[in-house]
């Protein structure tokens, strides 16, 4: 299977409008979309989701935030896309983040960072199972990638 990444639009992201500007990063990066929904998540979603961080003190402000409104749910593929995603979206605390990734340029706070991606391959496929039936995921050729992919 070709690696995956979880990308989402959080809801800050959402509500201020940044939908496309997030998007069109991976775009332009080369990614390859297969898979994208706008959804509510559910607690259930949000606690599968975020199961890892379960015991760190934020892990309540963690859920709230990522059901305080609309999330988009991607799922970008390619090799190494988790690593080039990672890249593009920047350090977890947008402040740290450097100036041309998504968190450095449009973020300021660690519980207002806009926009996850997988941390592995491993967690790339697992976590693109969370959000989508692989019947949803789509398989497509994209002319355009002879042009991105040696
Ligand atoms: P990332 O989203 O960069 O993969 P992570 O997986 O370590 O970061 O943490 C998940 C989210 O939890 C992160 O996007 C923001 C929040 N978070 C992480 N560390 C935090 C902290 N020290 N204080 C508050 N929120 C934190
Ligand atoms: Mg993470």
């Amino acid at each position: 299977m070709e690696e995956r990444t979880l990308i989402l639009v959080k809801p800050d992201g959402v509500q201020r409008g940044l939908i496309g500007e997030i998007i069109g990063r991976f775009e332009r990066r080369g990614l390859k979309l297969i898979g994208m929904k706008f959804i509510h998540m559910s607690q259930e979603l949000a606690e599968t989701h975020y199961g890892i961080h379960k015991e760190r003190p934020f892990y309540s402000d963690l859920i709230n935030y990522i059901r305080s409104g609309p999330v988009v749910a991607m799922v970008w593929t390619g090799k190494n896309a988790v690593e080039a995603a990672r890249g593009t979206i920047g350090a977890t605390n947008p402040v740290a983040a450097s100036a041309g990734t998504i968190r450095g340029d449009l973020g300021m706070e660690i519980g207002r960072n806009l926009v996850h991606g997988s941390d592995s391959p491993e967690n790339g496929i697992k976590e693109a199972g969370y959000f989508f039936a692989e019947s949803e995921l789509v398989d497509w050729n994209r002319d355009l990638d002879s042009w991105i992919r040696e």
